[in-house]
């Protein structure tokens, strides 16, 4: 420990363990980028190719991939059957291991890291005969995991939960019938390490870490300093620890709080989430989004992972209820999408689905098993089933503006009292959002130079031309903005990127 006295103040700069943990906040992206997409059920050669085709020229700067471990095989394979671990196999049907090392190869090459969705409160619940994708067999009901192996003296002794304002119950119980890890044990503790460092060898920059919620903090603690650091040898500097950011949902109103995650790592925010979706449903005015953060009750910036929608809520399971937009509210999704990227609040993700009609339906497939291959179109949008938001302009290229505007501030708030809004980010970029029934058409202060530049929205840069709505701003920064009610986008932005 190194101890420094200025004046009346004593500085303590702690080194070893909790140094390390500080680490953990770090999302470890390659430089200039800010934003990771979870390309949900996706496969690992398509998201090899998606990084190298896609991604990484688009500027995104990681992807959240699906539980990589083995999982229990379910009727009708729905989506929801990956988080039922039968072992640490990496052998899913996203693919076997030789193809997720190939993968997370491909794309940190080309600066795109890989974060692994990992499941390990618990393992598959009740059911006869449990296979799994990589063929191993299990008794759930008599707590018998032999592929790991676990015991039943390895998980808590059997209870629900059903009441989320008892801590004890949520920690020690089954979710949703899932057999409980007790994550006290050193031989549990020992198992997920050896799952944890294997994936970090392997190259990845971090985990998600499902229903962290549901285990104690102390025991998470513990886990977390003892992962190995990031491979050096997939361009990751010497030392550096993975990035953790765990599922913590907190509304309000429970026994577990999400600030009893925020020493451990970076935590998702589901009030964010909540929040923006009714905002931008018209259920709060754009005006209110002037002091978007911790005044909403969100957690700080640096420790708040946030969402418009995640993999659960976008299906009504989880936390966020009816106020989540997703792609199918296409228009309202887009500008809450835009503003999260447009804001300078929290570690953002963009969400990738595939298309469903019920809560329980899996991912497209070529033969009721195995996952189909995304189809490209040519403007870019994905067909076959896959909805992929992430290759929509107004998302990758807001995606883009982040990337351009990132450690600049706030600057020339507008709004018209109601639900039109703009701000600059220094004299980096400018945005407007109109999410009133009639239109936006009025002089604005941008903060960037004088010149013609093209709208990132309403199309893109393409040679020396735009492809959409182009703006020019005058030697006094202003600029005539209009933002039409009836437009397919209710968003107009530029930056130093778009000047023609
Ligand atoms: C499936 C079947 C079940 C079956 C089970 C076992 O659907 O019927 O019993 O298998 O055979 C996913 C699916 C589950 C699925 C499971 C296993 O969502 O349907 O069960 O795989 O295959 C809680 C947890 C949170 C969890 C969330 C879904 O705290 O960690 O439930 N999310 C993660 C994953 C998720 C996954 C799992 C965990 C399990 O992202 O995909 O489940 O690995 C309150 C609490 C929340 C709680 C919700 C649950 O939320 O605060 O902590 O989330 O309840 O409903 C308002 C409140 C809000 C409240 C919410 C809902 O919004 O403000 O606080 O209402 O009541």
């Amino acid at each position: 420990m190194i101890v420094i006295k200025i004046g009346c103040c004593v500085l303590l700069f702690l080194l070893g363990s909790s140094y390390q943990a500080n680490a953990q906040f770090n999302p470890n992206y390659a430089s200039g980028r800010t934003t990771m997409v979870h390309l949900f059920e996706w496969k690992w050669n398509d998201i090899a190719a998606e990084c190298e085709n896609f991604l990484g020229p688009k500027g995104y700067a990681g992807v959240q991939v699906s539980p990589v471990n083995e999982n229990i095989v379910a009727n009708n394979r729905p989506w929801w059957e990956r988080y039922q671990p039968i072992s640490y196999l990496l052998t899913t049907r996203s693919g076997n291991e030789q193809q997720f090392a190939n993968m997370v190869r491909r794309c940190n090459d080309v600066g795109v890291r890989i974060y692994v969705d990992v499941v390990f409160n618990h393992m598959a619940a009740d059911r006869a005969n449990a296979r799994g994708t990589a063929g191993s067999t299990a008794n759930p009901g008599s707590k018998s995991f032999p592929a790991v192996p676990y015991s039943s003296t390895d998980f808590h002794t059997t209870c629900t939960i059903n009441n989320y304002n008892d801590a004890n119950q949520v920690r020690n119980c089954e979710l949703v019938g899932l057999k409980d890890l007790d994550q006290s044990k050193s031989w549990v503790r020992d198992r997920i390490l050896d799952f944890l460092n294997k994936l970090i060898n392997l190259g990845v920059a971090g985990f998600r870490v499902d229903a962290a919620k549901h285990v104690w903090p102390s025991d998470l603690k513990t886990i977390y300093n003892r992962f190995n650091n990031l491979n050096t040898q997939h361009g990751f500097a010497a030392g550096s620890r993975p990035f953790i950011y765990q599922e913590v949902v907190d509304l309000g109103g429970e026994a577990i709080s999400k600030y009893e995650y925020t020493d451990l790592g970076v935590v998702t925010e589901f009030l964010h989430s909540a929040s923006i979706g009714k905002v931008f449903r018209g259920g709060d005015q754009l005006r209110w989004l002037t002091n978007w953060g911790t005044a909403w009750g969100f957690l700080p910036s640096t420790s708040a992972f946030v969402f418009v929608d995640n993999h659960d809520n976008q299906r009504g399971h989880g936390a966020g209820g009816s106020d989540v937009l997703t792609y199918k509210n296409a228009k309202q999704y887009k500008m809450a999408n835009a503003f999260m990227l447009a804001y300078p609040f929290g570690i953002p993700r963009v969400m990738s689905s595939f298309a469903f009609d019920n809560t329980d339906q899996g991912p497209p497939t070529s033969d009721g098993n195995n996952i189909a291959s995304p189809i490209f179109n040519a403007d870019n949008s994905c067909s076959g089933g896959w909805v992929c938001e992430h290759r929509w302009r107004q998302i990758y290229n807001m995606v883009g503006f982040r990337n351009i505007v990132s450690n600049t501030n706030v600057q020339n708030w507008w709004d018209n009292g109601s639900n039109q809004i703009a701000f600059c980010r220094d004299n980096k970029g400018f945005v407007a959002f109109n999410n009133d029934n009639y239109d936006l058409n009025t002089s604005l202060q941008t903060c960037l130079p004088a010149g013609t530049y093209c709208d990132i929205i309403s199309g893109e840069k393409s040679g020396s031309t735009c492809t959409g709505k182009s703006v020019v701003v005058g030697s006094d920064g202003r600029a005539n903005i209009s933002i039409r009610q009836n437009e397919n986008d209710g968003v107009f932005a530029i930056h130093v990127g778009s000047k023609l």
